[in-house]
């Protein structure tokens, strides 16, 4: 196992409530890192990160694939799940073993038992790259988590309440955490600052987020 830092192995094994149903389990994907990175790599190779536009004729500074059955896309007529990618015309990559392995036992881990998958969406951000605060709400099955795996540089997430306008907490989100939410925490309103500090020893001047739903 690969650790970034003297810190990340005093984490593992650390989980923070931050919210009823919401959980960082901390460094939980550290053991996996190893075999996620070359499955990342194939998945870039057949659908690469694309920087996708908003309805709204923004252009999204987070990079994003997918894999899995479903894919989440965005361009001027919405948000929706696809089966293809908009790019070449052929289906998303099918989801990793590892990936599938991950998600359902961090899930299991929070409570969640039997969660299965079929959409994963990676998104990549550079130094400056943000999400701004949204809702996960283009999903058909809101009894599901959603796992949230992050990788590479620390990133600090936003996590607000049900409302747009409710005051937000600031999470930081190290490589390896692992962030699982489903109940009443479902339909927060969550975001990510504009990535900004240290490069990461394994992944450079970038954090890799893969977002682990039950889309269809
Ligand atoms: C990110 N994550 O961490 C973006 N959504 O890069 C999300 O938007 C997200 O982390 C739902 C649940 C967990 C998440
Ligand atoms: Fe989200």
């Amino acid at each position: 196992m690969y650790t970034a830092d003297l810190f990340a192995q005093e984490r593992l094994g650390q989980r923070d409530a931050i919210g009823p149903c919401a959980w960082v389990l901390r460094g939980f994907a550290l053991p996996y890192v190893d075999e996620l990175l070359p499955a990342l790599g194939r998945l870039e190779a057949a659908s690469p990160f694309r920087h996708m536009v908003t309805p709204g004729g923004f252009t999204m500074s987070v990079a994003l694939t997918n894999c899995g059955a479903l894919g989440w896309a965005s361009d001027r007529r919405g948000y929706r799940y696809t089966s293809t990618d908009p790019d070449n015309g052929q289906r998303w990559p099918a989801m990793p073993g590892v990936f599938a392995r991950l998600a359902a036992e961090a899930a299991a881990a929070a409570g969640f038992m039997g969660f299965e998958p079929d959409a994963c969406l990676v998104n990549r951000y550079a130094p400056g790259s943000r999400l701004s605060l949204h809702q996960d709400k283009d999903e058909r099955d809101y009894d599901a988590p959603i796992v949230s795996v992050s990788l590479g540089m620390t990133a600090t997430f936003l996590f607000g309440g049900h409302a747009r306008s409710d005051k937000t907490a600031k999470i930081p989100l190290y490589h390896g955490d692992v962030a699982v939410w489903g109940g009443e925490d479902r339909l927060r309103y969550h975001g990510v600052l504009p990535l900004k500090g240290p490069s990461h020893p394994l992944m450079g001047e970038q954090r890799v987020n893969f977002t682990f739903r039950k889309a269809g």
